[in-house]
């Protein structure tokens, strides 16, 4: 398979988040994209293109116009309050229970536009989510014109970004996008698959009433872990969309064998959700030594994992999420793809 690549997101760089109580430097960095670009060759596994650039019209498809240009414009209104250090909300709509005005300062605007304080926003941030959004639209755009797989390498991620939020080092929802332009494109279903450590928030919030596009995630328990507000057994989509959304949350310290066994769930339900492409939202921070998370899949375990997907109805469409072992990020993302392209069984 074909992987896109910008090399855009190392302009997204020198961000803080908020982390136990303080402000430090990001787990998302410029290396994770890096890491996995490097692998992706050395696996010989295709050719790596730069996406072409499909304009915004794609991105509108998902997210809203105003929270999309306040992501352009943040950084100079920022910049224009005379601050040189990252970007970071102060406020946020919390249950304030009414009907929320966006504010004219970009201070409340951060806050009006955020879930959490895990996406500064910096100079170089619109122009790495916007080329990140462009490698899954590329990606997916070769699906249709008859590639069984592609492989997406964004950063920033996207999963954790809904309609008009930011959030979980992610700005624009690079799978979310990717199945609706599948689905513009002409496929009628579209599953997203989301194997990332974190519950697929802003994935799930995009299509909650739609039953043409199908959501399941496997996830860290969200009683116990980020994202905390959402990714509970019985979130299961609304309206339209009630049963298109599957949530199948672990516990700390899940490893490989119940992992795989909850795999097969969610395999099942795409399969009788009969969809005709699927987009797998690929993040390997379920890795026993990633620094933020608690599951313990190893090396190993990716190539099978890989090997489980292959039961997927193609195309498939893998789209990198989070990773943080910036060691191992690489090899463990490229384990996936290497199970899924092996041959036969
Ligand atoms: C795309 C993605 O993987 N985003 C993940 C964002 C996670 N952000 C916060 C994780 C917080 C974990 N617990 C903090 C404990 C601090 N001592
Ligand atoms: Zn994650």
């Amino acid at each position: 398979m074909d992987a896109w690549y910008s090399e855009h997101h190392q302009a997204h760089q020198g961000h803080d988040e908020l982390w136990g109580g303080k402000v430090i430097p990001s787990f998302e960095l410029p290396v994770r994209a890096e890491r996995v670009l490097d692998a992706f060759l050395e696996a010989n596994l295709g050719r790596v293109h730069t996406p072409p650039d499909a304009g915004l019209a794609p991105i509108l498809a998902v997210h809203d116009a105003g929270y999309v240009d306040f992501l352009r414009g943040a950084w100079d209104a920022w910049r224009e309050l005379g601050r040189a250090h990252p970007a970071l909300p102060l406020v946020w709509h919390a249950g304030l229970g009414m009907p929320a005005h966006c504010p004219r300062h970009i201070e409340g605007q951060l806050g009006y536009y955020s879930m959490d304080a895990g996406c500064a926003i910096v100079a170089g941030t619109w122009t790495a989510a916007y080329w990140s959004a462009q490698c899954a639209v590329a990606a997916a755009a070769a699906l249709v014109h008859g590639e069984p797989a592609a492989f997406a390498i964004c950063r920033p991620p996207g999963h954790h970004a809904g309609p008009r939020t930011m959030g979980g080092y992610c700005y624009l929802n690079n799978a979310a996008i990717a199945a609706q332009h599948l689905r513009a494109l002409g496929q009628p279903r579209v599953a997203v698959l989301d194997v990332d450590y974190h519950h697929g928030n802003g994935t799930q919030a995009v299509f909650w009433q739609r039953d043409d596009v199908f959501f399941t995630s496997l996830h860290a328990d969200p009683n116990d872990d980020y994202p905390y507000l959402s990714g509970h057994a019985d979130e299961r989509g609304e309206g339209a969309g009630f049963g298109a959304t599957l949530n199948l949350p672990l516990p700390a310290g899940t490893a490989a064998p119940e992992y795989m066994a909850t795999l097969e769930q969610a395999l099942d339900a795409v399969g009788g959700f009969g969809a005709t492409a699927v987009v797998v939202s690929l993040g390997v921070d379920t890795f026993e030594r990633d620094p933020i998370s608690r599951f313990r899949l190893r090396e190993e375990d990716y190539v099978e994992l890989g090997l489980r997907l292959r039961r997927l109805p193609r195309p498939v469409l893998f789209v990198f999420e989070g990773g943080y072992a910036t060691d191992e990020v690489g090899r463990n993302v490229v384990a996936v793809l290497q199970g899924f392209e092996t041959a036969g069984g």
